[in-house]
């Protein structure tokens, strides 16, 4: 068998049932043998974020994989690959290598000497009989530990070589870690003896499946939740515990929960600094629950902490704090509820003109709201993306379901959210997928709105268009005065059309849900649709000081 049909093989094997990728590959043409789905795009940084929903959205119960030609392919590829190592997400990379007589000689591009830094795992293979056995390390690596990308690199010549007969193939198993006993119980009576402790909960909840447990460890504390914006929608946010999700934007119940919090609890996440995320307030006492022992103590310390797969560690808890607790309720939940009630209602008041608002050029924060209450959110999962439309979106959306939001941020990539929304089509295609974009993103990515016809993966695409990079508007003043550099401009309800998807521009407030309703139904018969939404230079947002 050549090296080619071993690796589709061993994809089959491992329950692959999409290869996405771009030309020219091999394994492309040797996965179409054996029925795995190829799925080719317009280039490959919208691929690795597809391969990187699939992932996502099914807790890595399926690995997303992306392949590409060596060169051109594997260095186009690097953001694609740099925004899942940011994001901890964990995807295959197939990239082909030179042919092997040039593969480390100058200046051809080695994709295991550039892709260290933005994988946990990059093998290059020169043997074809080392084909399996490098198969096998990857998909460990990818399935345990630390989500994050893995990569085989291929030369194009060995791909065409046979493997020698008597090659063995066992999928990689999924192993799960659980905490040290001695420090559950630490981790319990800190938890217990807290006032006002806060729940933050990470992406290895989602990762971990660990929603049913943090659900009953709150309840059980009576303790208030929050989540990352990568753990968005691990909690629901209709719950009467919930504070919301964290981001740079954030409700006001979350700011004063956190700011007066004596204990805060993060499980499933990193606490790393970042501008897309809620800070911890100066000085707060940290527990930290993670699997990965290099965010102990990293960017925050930790005054107990917890090494281990978060559904088991959540698990543990609930069974010390529940023996605590001696099985009466601790009388909290009345006054801790309604202050969130309460807290949520002052603000969403104060946020209402600009949620309802009658304008136009319309509010952005008008087009989220109603597209809030036009879909059935449970049954929807949508994405934002780079720049406004994140902190515009993410305070407001109330994710009610599991893995409904894909959230992001450790970086920033304009133009991601469309190869999430894709992807996760790709893995959840009863669900309506819809990323929220604006019109300096649609830059980066636009084209492959045509794979998303071409490739029969109707997604919603709402596109908030108001001419510009209106979060740069303060920071580039004078360009702006003098050469206009913040301004862009494009009519890309005609651009999703020419690309044979469903598009229509939207100015007027009225018209909003009514598009809303027909993009769906278009999406239902299979056509992408692509809402644009003539939208205000808006530069306010729910931020906190
Ligand atoms: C690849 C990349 N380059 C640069 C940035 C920095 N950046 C963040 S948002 C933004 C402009 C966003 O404009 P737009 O998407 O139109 O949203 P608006 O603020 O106008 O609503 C820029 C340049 C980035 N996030 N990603
Ligand atoms: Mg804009």
């Amino acid at each position: 068998m050549k090296a080619a049909a071993v690796v589709a093989d061993i994809l089959k094997r491992e329950g692959v049932q999409f290869l996405i990728g771009y030309p020219v590959n091999p394994i492309i043409e040797a996965a179409a043998e054996v029925d795995i789905r190829t799925i080719i795009v317009r280039q490959e940084r919208t691929g690795l974020h597809m391969a990187d929903a699939v992932s996502r959205v099914s807790s890595g119960e399926r690995i997303g994989v992306f392949a590409m030609q060596h060169g051109p392919g594997a260095e186009n590829s690097f953001g694609g690959v740099a925004q899942a190592y940011g994001d901890s997400v964990p995807i295959v990379v197939l990239p082909a290598g030179y042919p092997r007589r040039l593969l480390n000689i100058p200046p051809n591009f080695s994709s295991f000497l550039n892709y260290q830094h933005v994988t946990k795992w990059a093998e290059q293979v020169i043997l074809a009989d080392a084909v399996p056995h490098a198969m096998r390390r990857a998909f460990t690596q990818v399935r345990n530990g630390r989500p994050r990308p893995v990569l085989v690199e291929l030369p194009a010549d060995l791909l065409q070589e046979n493997v020698p007969d008597g090659w063995t193939y066992t999928p990689a198993p999924r192993l799960r870690t659980a905490p040290d006993p001695r420090a559950v119980a630490d981790v319990a009576a800190a938890l217990v003896a807290a006032e006002r402790p806060v729940i933050y909960a990470g992406q290895g909840v989602h990762y971990a499946r660990g929603w049913r447990e943090l659900r009953e460890l709150a309840e059980l504390l009576e303790a208030p939740v929050t989540t990352s914006l990568q753990g968005k929608s691990a909690f629901p946010e209709t719950h009467p515990l919930s504070l919301g999700s964290g981001g740079r934007s954030i409700g006001k119940a979350l700011h004063h929960f956190l700011t007066s919090a004596d204990l805060i609890f993060g499980i499933g996440c990193s606490f790393s600094t970042t501008n897309y995320g809620v800070a911890m307030p100066k000085g707060a006492r940290i527990v930290h629950a993670t699997l990965d022992p290099a965010d102990v103590n990293k960017d925050l310390r930790a005054e107990l902490a917890l090494i281990g797969d978060a559904d088991l560690t959540l698990g543990a808890l609930v069974a010390e704090v529940r023996d605590r607790l001696h099985g009466g309720p601790r009388g909290r939940a009345a006054a801790v509820t309604q202050e969130i009630k309460r807290l949520k209602a002052e603000w969403l008041a104060q946020w209402a003109p600009r949620l309802t608002s009658e304008a136009t050029p319309l509010s952005p924060y008008r087009v989220i709201w109603d597209l809030l209450h036009a879909v059935d959110v449970a049954n929807t999962i949508i994405t934002h993306d780079a720049g406004s439309p994140r902190d515009q979106i993410s305070p407001f959306w109330e994710s009610v379901a599991p893995l409904t939001y894909i959230g992001w941020g450790k970086t920033t990539q304009l133009g991601y959210g469309l190869g999430l929304a894709m992807g996760a089509k790709l893995a959840a295609p009863d669900k309506l997928c819809v990323n929220v974009w604006g019109d300096a993103a649609i830059g980066f990515t636009g084209m492959d709105f045509e794979t998303a016809v071409r490739e029969r993966i109707p997604i919603l695409s709402v596109l908030l268009n108001n001419f510009s990079m209106a979060i740069e508007l303060k920071v580039m003043k004078v360009a702006t005065e003098k050469y206009r550099s913040t301004d862009i401009s494009g009519n890309y309800a005609d651009f999703a059309r020419a690309l044979g998807g469903w598009g229509e521009r939207v100015t007027e407030p009225g018209a909003i849900v009514p598009a809303i309703k027909r993009a769906i139904a278009k999406t239902r018969e299979g056509t992408p649709a692509l809402l644009e939404f003539i939208t205000e230079k808006a530069v306010d947002f729910s931020i906190f000081p």
